[in-house]
């Protein structure tokens, strides 16, 4: 698939700083030190109902991940999918009575015009569940073949006991790790499985539903977790640097991508830090598109919200905390922006050569946009009090939010 075009980052004088992340694998934080070139997987949408806030903060985390790498003059090489075959995708095609592919089109379309709009930078491979099905079907069998799968009435599950390393990622126990199963997308109540919370890799033919050739598997479709280990094992190799997503992710998700890449490879572990952002809620619950209560960045924008502002919102908290979208945080994200596009247009000001300084710092601290945030807001206070003689300030300041924070002043 395609993705969407890159908004230009800006190049500021100086070197940002190696970013240091928290982990939810270790629960620390580690300071990372990629390659010449740092490798991410962002887990991408399931097309249907975006792109709403919490979707919308989740991928500024990782946005502003890629945004510290590159100003330590590194590349990045960024990998999202998008999960267009899906139990709730055919559900909600179902409901509405719309064909599935139609509507994953339209809702991915729909996800690549709000990113622009964010200024969210774009991943390199842009990658389908259904366009990976070809290299799925080869490590399911695979597992199967290393004996870290097996059949129950046609459907290929995955064995947790084949990884010795099977819960490391979110370091729950047995039990919270069968409810969070239940919740997510799992089967644990399914007689005859080894363990009621191994996730299906294959999953046979149903009626009515979409399959695809699945060589000695049968024909079927994947299970949700091996799809993106299929996709950053083909375009990442193992030991990538970050892989992240909403905290929601960690369990089952990317524990469970863990252990079907670890037997695959024998290699220990896919990740170097797996990071999690908090989720946004909405009228005190947290905004899904089961629940229902979603507010979504194509409507601000067809209401004349500037994207800037959207996005000055989600950066207003810090991307490890759960908060809740209200009309009033995005009210203060609309005056803080008119505040700063008034004090960038002014023709000189105090110098920002600190503030640069003081964006990188926070930033490569755990991602803390809020301290940023603070940072601008103190010279832009500087600068509504006593103005200043340097020239250069302003540029320098809409240079460094818009290479930094993703934010066009
Ligand atoms: N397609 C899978 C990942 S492979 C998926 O989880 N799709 S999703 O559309 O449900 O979510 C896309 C991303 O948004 C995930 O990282 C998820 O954790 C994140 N997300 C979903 N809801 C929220 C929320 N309320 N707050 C923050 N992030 C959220
Ligand atoms: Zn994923």
């Amino acid at each position: 698939m395609h993705a969407w075009p890159a908004s230009e980052v800006p190049a500021l004088p100086g070197q940002g700083r190696d970013l240091r992340i928290h982990d939810t694998a270790t629960g620390g934080l580690v300071t990372l030190d990629p390659g010449p070139v740092a490798r991410i997987y962002v887990c991408g949408i399931t097309p249907y109902d975006a792109t709403h806030m919490g979707h919308a903060a989740t991928y500024n985390a990782f946005d502003l991940v890629q945004r510290v790498w590159l100003d330590t003059k590194r590349q990045v090489h960024y990998v999202q999918n998008v999960t267009d075959v899906d139990d709730p995708l055919l559900e909600r095609a179902r409901r509405d009575d719309l064909d599935w592919v139609a509507l994953a089109e339209k809702e991915t379309a729909l996800f690549r015009e709000d990113m622009t709009a964010l200024r969210m930078l774009p991943p390199q491979h842009y990658v389908g569940a259904v366009e990976a099905i070809p290299g799925i079907v080869p490590l399911v069998e695979r597992l199967r073949d290393l004996g870290a799968a097996y059949e129950l009435e046609g459907d290929i599950y995955f064995s947790v006991e084949s990884d010795p390393n099977f819960g490391r990622v979110s370091g729950l126990d047995a039990a919270a790790m069968r409810l969070l199963s239940a919740e997510r997308g799992g089967d644990p109540d399914r007689p005859g499985k080894k363990n009621p919370v191994d996730p299906m890799l294959w999953m046979a033919a149903r009626p009515g539903e979409p399959s695809w050739d699945g060589a000695s598997l049968g024909p079927g479709r994947p299970g949700w977790h091996i799809e993106c280990v299929a996709i950053a094992l083909d375009h990442l190799g193992m030991g990538f640097d970050v892989q992240g997503g909403g905290s929601d992710l960690a369990f089952p998700h990317h524990e469970m991508g863990a252990s079907h890449a670890q037997v695959l490879t024998g290699a220990f572990p896919m990740a170097k830090a797996y990071v999690h952002a908090g989720m946004v809620a909405l009228h005190g619950a947290k905004m899904s598109k089961s629940k229902g209560n979603l507010v979504f960045v194509s409507t601000l924008r067809r209401d004349g919200v500037d994207p800037a502002a959207v996005r000055l919102t989600l950066l207003a908290h810090h991307y490890r905390a759960d908060w809740e979208w209200t009309d009033q945080v995005l009210a203060d994200a609309v005056a803080r922006l008119a505040r700063w596009r008034a004090a960038v247009s002014r023709p000189d000001g105090p110098s920002a050569d600190a503030l640069v300084e003081e964006i990188r710092e926070a930033l490569a601290d755990d991602l803390d946009a809020p301290a940023a945030l603070a940072a601008v807001d103190r010279w832009v206070a500087l600068q509504e009090e006593r103005g200043g003689t340097d020239i250069s300030a302003p540029g320098v300041v809409s240079r460094a939010v818009d290479a930094l924070l993703g934010v066009a002043l």
